[in-house]
């Protein structure tokens, strides 16, 4: 996701974590506002571009090698290489914030990372092999030349909300956080934390990847690439993708939360 999507996810996490957990995250981040894990939310995005940490970029996917349309999957031992993954990235930091050893400075990176990969892993294109998860699909979204994983991070969130700010992803996230208590997703959002393990980071996240990774045979790519190679995608594309984006927002916030509060708890 952009900007937008990692920070709503972050806000509606906060909208439901325990005021423990608010207490717990607050210290290891040095933030005290309403912000603190919006805040640091796309940190990640920024530091895979610093020589400081060109080895978590791989961290922010997994390039599942499966062929959609016609059949979708992810597997950890085919699809997670020795350079490491999002769900290999989201056991090594998880184990990390259990650590009572673990110093303040390494605590504070590890809780940014999982903040971050618990948004990304729910984008159907960073659970995708192909053409590096739609990066090398040219589309066109709304008369602007683009690529079709950027039209999920960031074109479609953004016309959805109509824009990209902190305030904005506020916003979206007080509206998502209104259909998961009352509205369309209350139904949903206990079996949304079905097979949530902390002692087994693997198999919880490798589900999350499953099930973002099934949209892309049914969404992003519903009639194979050659289909949308060149084709602008700010019209019925759009239309058909933005219940699976609010959905996926939605559930990572809800499940950041969940996963935080079990954190904190110290997996008791
Ligand atoms: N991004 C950034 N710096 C760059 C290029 C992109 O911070 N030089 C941001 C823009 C998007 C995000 O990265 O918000 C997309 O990251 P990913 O595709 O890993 O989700
Ligand atoms: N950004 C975004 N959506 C846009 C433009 C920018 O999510 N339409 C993000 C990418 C960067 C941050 O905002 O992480 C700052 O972008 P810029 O340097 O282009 O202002
Ligand atoms: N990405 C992905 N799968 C890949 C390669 C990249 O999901 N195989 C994501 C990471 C960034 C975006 O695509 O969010 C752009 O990546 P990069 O800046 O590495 O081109
Ligand atoms: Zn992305
Ligand atoms: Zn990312």
């Amino acid at each position: 996701w952009g900007s937008l999507g990692h920070e709503t996810v972050a806000y509606v996490a906060s909208n439901f974590v325990s005021p423990d957990t608010t207490w717990f995250f607050q210290t290891i981040l040095h933030n005290q506002t309403d912000s603190y894990l919006a805040g640091v939310a796309t940190w990640a995005d920024s530091f895979r571009y610093t020589a400081a940490g060109r080895f978590s970029a791989p961290f922010h996917f997994i390039d599942a090698e499966d062929d959609p349309p016609t059949s979708c999957g992810v597997k950890y031992s085919r699809d997670c290489p020795v350079e490491g993954c999002i769900v290999g990235a989201i056991l090594n930091y998880t184990t990390q914030l259990l650590d009572p050893d673990l110093d303040a400075v390494n605590r504070n990176m590890a809780a940014k990372f999982v903040i971050h990969f618990i948004g990304d892993i729910h984008q159907p294109l960073h659970d995708e092999n192909l053409d590096r998860g739609g990066n090398s699909i040219p589309v066109t979204f709304d008369n602007v030349q683009t690529n079709l994983h950027h039209v999920w991070d960031s074109n479609m969130p953004e016309k959805l909300v109509g824009g990209y700010s902190l305030p904005d992803a506020e916003k979206w996230a007080t509206a998502l956080t209104a259909a998961i208590k009352t509205g369309v997703y209350k139904t949903d959002a206990d079996s949304w934390l079905e097979g949530v393990y902390l002692r087994d980071p693997v198999s919880t996240s490798i589900k999350w990847a499953e099930e973002a990774n099934q949209f892309v045979c049914q969404t992003v790519l519903p009639e194979g690439k050659d289909a949308i190679v060149g084709k602008e995608l700010g019209g019925a594309y759009y239309e058909a993708a933005v219940p699976v984006i609010e959905l996926q927002v939605a559930r990572a916030g809800y499940r950041l939360a969940h996963w935080l509060d079990l954190i904190a708890a110290g997996g008791k």
